[in-house]
Formats: C-alpha cells, structure tokens, sequence
C-alpha cells in the first residue's frame, strides 16, 4: 500500500504567521484601525488577495482596486524584509526529523502551500532540494479551501488522492485535504481542527510509527 506526504509550509514546517502578522499589522496601523494576533488567525493557510479583504472588513475600510493592488505589494515587500533574514534554525519542532524519517521509509513528499513565496522560503531554511515537488500560490488557480493544491500534489506524487496524507495547521487547508479525499492530519489546537482525521499539537508528538501504521491499512 503506497503513501505519500502532502505538506503545508506556514505551521507546520516554519512559522512565517509571526511575520505576516507584522506586516499586515503595520499596514493596520497605517490605515488606522487596530489589528490583533487574533485577527492575524483568520488568515492562516488564507491567500494574499483574501488576506487583505479580511484585514479590510476588519477595519471597516473600503479600497479602490488600485489602492488594494498597491498595498499588496508593499506588504509583501515589508514580509519579505523578515523573510531573507530567516534560517534553518526557524524549522518547527520535529519537521526535519520527520522528513528524514519519510526518506529512510521511502515515503515521497511535496510541498502544498497557499504561499507565492514558498520556493524562497524553503530555500531560507535549507529545504528547498527535498521535495519531490512544490505546489504554492503560483501553480493554483483556487485557494484552499478548494482542494486544487492537493489535487495537484497528489499528480506530482503520482498517487491517487486517497493515498495522500495531508499535514496542515489551518481550519481551511484541513477541508481541502478532506474535499480532496486525502488522510488530513491537523497540526496546532485539536479543537480547532477537528475535522482532520488526525490531531497532534506539533510534529515532535507524531508516533514513530504513524506511517507505518498507515502503510498498513
Ligand atoms: P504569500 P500556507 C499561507 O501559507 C499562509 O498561512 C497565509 O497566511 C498566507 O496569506 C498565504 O500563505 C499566502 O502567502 O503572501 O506568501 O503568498 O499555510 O498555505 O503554507
Ligand atoms: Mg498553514
């Protein structure tokens, strides 16, 4: 029985949540209206363009096109200061473990991620040449929860949706493993992901022999 591994980027290999909090929060402030950490939580696993619609209807402020075009930019410019200082060091508890343990297993994995900036940041922090494929917010035409991402990393894998296992700490990237049919595993309050079929807080409480023991089934 052949599996392989669909990963999410923001929470559950880095946390780059911390810097497009700031940046969106300085953008708050520049507009007047008071943004907090969590706001900052409803736009985890959330695209850039609808980021900014939740930032603006939390502010109660109306944008022309163009405005909002500009101000996409200059907040991906101030996130991207954050992000070029980023490292190795800034891999999540357990992440580089389990990788390594997929290689020992000759488990193949992806990346699927909301993030236009996923090829840079998984170069930030050294992790770029282990994924057998990246698919992030260049290659999809609809965002989670529309399950296009995974579908996309399932072909990469060369794997039937059902033989994918999806890690994901966002409530939307959570339904679109479940809409794609795939084995969800909910990194981050179990509460809040309830509707993964999997729960662990971080990557460090994944049993040892979780894939072995999906392998199996
Ligand atoms: P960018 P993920 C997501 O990454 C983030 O969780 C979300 O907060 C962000 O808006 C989105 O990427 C787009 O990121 O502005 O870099 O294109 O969790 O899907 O890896
Ligand atoms: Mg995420």
């Amino acid at each position: 029985n052949k599996v392989g591994v669909i990963f999410d980027l923001d929470g559950v290999i880095v946390d780059t949540a911390k810097y497009h909090f700031l940046a969106w929060k300085d953008l708050a402030d520049e507009l007047g209206f008071e943004f907090t950490e969590s706001h900052n939580e409803l736009l985890k696993g959330v695209s850039r363009v609808r980021s900014l619609e939740i930032l603006l209807d939390i502010g109660k402020v109306e944008l022309s096109e163009e405005k909002k075009q500009d101000y996409l930019v200059s907040k991906n410019e101030h996130y991207l200061e954050y992000i070029y200082k980023m490292g190795p060091e800034e891999i999540l508890p357990g992440a580089s473990q389990l990788l390594d343990a997929l290689d020992a297993l000759g488990i193949h994995y992806v990346l699927g991620s909301a993030s236009k900036n996923a090829p840079l940041i998984l170069k930030q922090v050294n992790l770029f040449n282990r994924f057998a494929g990246i698919v992030d917010g260049n290659s999809v035409s609809k965002a989670k929860p529309d399950p296009e991402v995974f579908l996309i990393g399932a072909q990469k894998l060369n794997l039937k949706p059902e033989q994918c296992v999806v890690f994901e700490d966002a409530i939307a990237g959570v339904e679109a493993a479940n809409r794609a049919h795939m084995i969800s595993v909910g990194i981050g309050d179990a509460k809040t992901l309830h509707e993964a079929d999997f729960n662990f807080n971080n990557l460090t409480e994944l049993p040892q022999d979780f894939f072995t023991k999906v392998i199996s089934e």
